[in-house]
């Protein structure tokens, strides 16, 4: 049965191996990252992701980012490579992607003509990738996307809406079945699926699901999800490990959350969470 495949979430079910610094490592060892997203109206999205790939202990993170992103990401975290995005747009992220050990796609990206395209590029690269948010919704308006390009080493983290667009079912019927949905989504696309939520999913075979009951309600506010994307692009550019990769990020995200919420579950900000990873990281590895 579906049930008897469940396994939850535990703060000790992680290969710790994969994700620990040695003491002669360099930037390079802690992996490179090229985060892609934050377009006009949507650009704190960008800065939300980014900052928390940085408390997630990534070497290297470059952006490419809508141009008004720029100089609020140069102000808020100067550690980043930005861009905006330019007219020669393919050839950049080409450089940048072919560059990097992980890629993180779809905050606040839009879904423009021009945001289809990058994300045919990304994918062609076949490196692991993180897709969220606008990505996620460029691929439930353009199936043939993925049909094309689709691989394995990708993680998507849906919402239950984004999960209904993509299943082309309505939100009430992913949240009467999660897991069902969760692994509607696990065959579909044959990567690693994080299915958002109260009892949040994890899952990348079929049959083979764990569940967080870590996190709280103050999670409910615009930007978490942005802050999630970041920390799943850290990790996956330090151990290239798509399923550890979601299932640690998704612990250290809600445990962050956790933390923050001492101090009040109403108003507890993405950056307030994103301010905790660091010690959550800290106990767990
Ligand atoms: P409702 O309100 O209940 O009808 P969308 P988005 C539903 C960026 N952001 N259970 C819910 O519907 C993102 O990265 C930028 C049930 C909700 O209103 C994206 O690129 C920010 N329903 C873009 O904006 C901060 C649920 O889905 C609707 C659900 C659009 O992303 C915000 C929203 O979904 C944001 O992160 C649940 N658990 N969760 C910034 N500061 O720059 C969600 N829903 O229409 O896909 O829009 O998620 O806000
Ligand atoms: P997004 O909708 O993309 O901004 O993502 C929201 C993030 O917050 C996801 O990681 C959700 O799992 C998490 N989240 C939202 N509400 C709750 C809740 N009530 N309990 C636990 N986690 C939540
Ligand atoms: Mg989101």
């Amino acid at each position: 049965s579906i049930q008897s495949s469940v396994k939850l979430l535990s703060p000790h079910s992680f290969p710790t191996e994969l994700f620990r610094r040695n003491p002669t490592d360099h930037k390079g060892d802690s992996g490179r990252g090229l985060f892609i997203g934050g377009s006009d109206g949507t650009s704190g999205a960008a800065l939300l992701a980014c900052e928390a790939s940085l408390r997630s202990g990534i070497g290297l993170l470059s952006a490419i980012v809508g141009k008004n992103a720029v100089q609020p990401m140069l102000t808020r975290t100067p550690e980043v490579m930005v861009r905006g995005y330019e007219s020669d747009l393919q050839n950049q992220v080409n450089l940048l992607a072919e560059k990097s050990d992980a890629i993180a796609i779809g905050p606040g990206l839009g879904i423009e003509a021009s945001a289809k395209k990058i994300l045919e590029t990304v994918l062609t690269l076949k490196k692991p990738t993180l897709i969220d948010a606008d990505a996620l919704n460029l691929l439930s308006k353009y199936p043939e996307l993925w049909d094309a390009h689709g691989h394995e080493h990708c993680v998507m983290t849906p919402h239950p809406l984004e999960a209904a667009r993509l299943l082309n079912i309505s939100v009430e019927q992913v949240e009467l079945d999660r897991f069902s949905a969760c692994m509607e989504l696990t065959k579909k696309f044959g990567c690693t699926i994080l299915l958002k939520g109260s009892g949040t999913l994890i899952s990348k075979k079929q049959n083979n699901v764990f569940v967080s009951y870590f996190g709280n309600e103050a999670m409910a506010t615009g930007g978490m999800g942005d802050v999630l994307s970041g920390v799943i692009l850290a990790f996956l550019a330090k151990s290239r490990n798509c399923i550890e990769s979601t299932k640690l990020a998704a612990f250290v995200h809600a445990m962050a959350a956790e933390q923050a919420s001492n101090q009040g579950i109403i108003g507890c900000l993405p950056t307030d969470v994103s301010n905790n990873i660091r010690l959550v990281i800290k106990e767990t590895l």
